[in-house]
């Protein structure tokens, strides 16, 4: 285990204190927020410079393909997300054990339309399915997502497999009829250059459906200029 003096949050772990839970359609029984996530030793935060060390690599592998990255290839995305300012990663971690948990991002796009708005994508959600019954997926999309809207986004949108839009449904996301499509082109990851030698539309298996879920938000701030 590596030493560290100081660790950096990806962005200010307070404005996780400042999110009205209640005003989340999500059911939870009983009643969590971020700031009191259930038990004395989960904690909701967002991602450090040090999670490396904390397994945050091992629990988005088991969302998809990860890959080795380097403690430097860690660090330099890192620091680029946080020099943008918006990215915010979010995790849940046991601090018995110092192992992160759950995890979910909010990436924020600025667009020219709707006023110069911004709009979030709700990304990369993963739960250590250990950890079962403990309503840490709905806790950690529903955290992401009244931070999307704190933000000041306008809508928040995800992809997810078809068996999933059931969970997302009760998290107040919907399918917009006629406008629910989620549509992939898949570029060869093993080509590092901007040319790339193979272009094809993803199909994915039957079942396997990807849809587009958005969340419009009842109000909006103007935290985001
Ligand atoms: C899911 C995730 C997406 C993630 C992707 C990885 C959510 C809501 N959606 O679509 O964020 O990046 O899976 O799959 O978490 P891929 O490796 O096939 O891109």
């Amino acid at each position: 285990m590596v030493q560290y003096t100081q660790e950096t949050y990806l962005y200010d772990p307070n404005v996780l204190l400042k999110l009205d839970f209640h005003r989340s359609p999500a059911k939870f029984q009983p009643f969590i927020s971020a700031a009191n996530p259930g038990e004395s030793w989960l904690r909701v935060r967002p991602l450090k410079d040090t999670d490396y060390d904390r397994g945050f690599l091992q629990l988005l592998s088991q969302l998809t393909n990860v890959g080795n990255i380097t403690r430097t290839q860690f660090l330099t995305r890192f620091s680029q997300m946080k020099a943008s300012g918006d990215y915010y990663v979010t995790v849940i971690e046991d601090t018995r054990k110092g192992e992160i948990i759950g995890a979910a991002s909010l990436i924020i796009e600025r667009k020219f339309i709707h006023n110069c708005a911004v709009r979030g994508r709700l990304e990369d959600v993963v739960v250590n399915d250990t950890y079962r019954g403990k309503q840490l997926g709905k806790l950690i999309v529903v955290t992401v997502s009244l931070l999307a809207e704190y933000l000041g986004c306008y809508k928040m949108s995800l992809d997810c497999k078809d068996k999933l839009i059931k969970f997302y449904e009760s998290l107040g996301y919907v399918l917009i009829p006629g406008n629910s499509n989620s549509m992939t082109i898949r570029y060869d990851e093993d080509t590092p250059t901007l040319k790339r030698n193979s272009t094809s539309a993803a199909t994915g298996a039957a079942g396997d459906a990807y849809q587009t879920v958005v969340v419009i938000m009842p109000f909006k701030s103007t935290f985001i200029k």
